[in-house]
């Protein structure tokens, strides 16, 4: 990662900043805990961190958002937003209002809302369409794992690297029927499966603490937009992953075209999707196995989040009591 962070934009304006908007979001999408109602769960967490992210004092430019202008109200890439800044610094922002809206809908594990900010340019611009992804975490040979192996080769060789036979490794994958045959060769071959009903950032980070949440790999196919948020928290914990795009009907490819992908085939490194400095914020809105959801008491509301940069590896959790709910009315 860069050097000259220091005294950047990035580096004055941000950490704490930036959590305050994954915070309002979480709280906002919080009200629609268990409702059954992923839209207006996402609407009120996009209007919320719309709100708080036009308050930053930097030009920011959606980079990965919610999808194209004129279809959706908020966060439409290319979206310019924030309250500017004296030098004028412009900033790549990525957002996932609501990682999880169907966890939130029903009031299960992992809904989190993730903020990135970055260097201008850094971030790979993805329309809103899929990517197939694997991801392993710290401390292995460069290359180890690659999307155009096949999940076999994958665990041998992250078995081989790690020490342990391949019945040793725990994959997790999105459960999903597409991935019908990753299952399937995956438990050929051995290894064990974690199958998460949605949020693959969560399942992507999971793969960096192996020996706290039990997974060594990361596998499938899921949104390209949450590819790109969890390649910014590899970068920031360490870790490798390798993604590629996947159109799965003309209308991905007419907005892949857009966003001026041309080669749908090529493979992204880490490096492809994220070249800069930038800073992850995420903040629970259910319980999970990074952060605890939002709770509310009396007279708190009370939110964990964890804030962590790319070219330092810092990583902060922050817990905080909102002493003033009505702030978030
Ligand atoms: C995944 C998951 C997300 O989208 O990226 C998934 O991690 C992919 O799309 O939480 P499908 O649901 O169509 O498989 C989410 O579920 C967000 O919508």
């Amino acid at each position: 990662m860069s050097e000259a962070v220091e005294g950047t934009e990035l580096d004055r304006a941000l950490a704490l900043d930036i959590v305050r908007v994954t915070e309002a979001t979480a709280v906002a999408a919080a009200q629609w805990l268990g409702r059954g109602d992923e839209a207006s769960a996402d609407a009120a967490a996009a209007a919320a961190m719309h709100r708080e992210v036009a308050r930053l004092p930097f030009e920011g430019v959606v980079v990965v958002g919610e999808g194209e202008e004129g279809d959706c109200p908020v966060f439409y890439l290319g979206e310019k937003i924030g309250a500017g800044s004296p030098s004028g610094a412009a900033l790549d922002l990525a957002v996932d209002p609501i990682e999880g809206s169907t966890l939130c809908a029903k009031a299960l594990p992992n809904a989190m809302s993730v903020l990135v900010v970055a260097e201008r340019g850094s971030l790979l611009k993805v329309p809103p369409i899929y990517m197939e992804k694997v991801a392993v975490g710290p401390g292995y040979p460069e290359g180890i794992v690659r999307v155009a192996a096949t999940p076999t080769e994958n665990l041998n060789a992250l078995a081989k690297a790690k020490g342990v036979r391949v019945q040793d490794l725990t994959v997790c994958v999105l459960d999903r029927p597409r991935h019908g045959y990753l299952i399937e060769e995956i438990r050929t071959a051995g290894a064990a499966l974690r199958l998460i009903g949605d949020g693959d950032i969560a399942g992507v980070i999971h793969v960096t603490n192996p020996s706290q949440t039990g997974i060594d790999m990361y596998l499938g196919i899921g949104g390209a937009a949450e590819g790109v948020l969890a390649a910014a928290a590899l970068a920031c914990i360490g870790g490798q992953m390798e993604g590629r795009l996947v159109a799965l009907n003309k209308e991905h490819r007419a907005w892949a075209k857009l966003a001026g992908i041309t080669d749908l085939t090529k493979t992204y490194g880490l490096e492809d999707m994220v070249a800069g400095d930038l800073s992850f914020a995420a903040t629970g809105i259910t319980d999970g196995s990074m952060m605890a959801g939002v709770h509310h008491s009396p007279t708190t509301i009370t939110t964990e989040s964890v804030v962590m940069r790319a070219s330092t590896h810092t990583r902060r959790w922050i817990r905080t009591d909102h002493a003033d709910p009505r702030k978030f009315d």
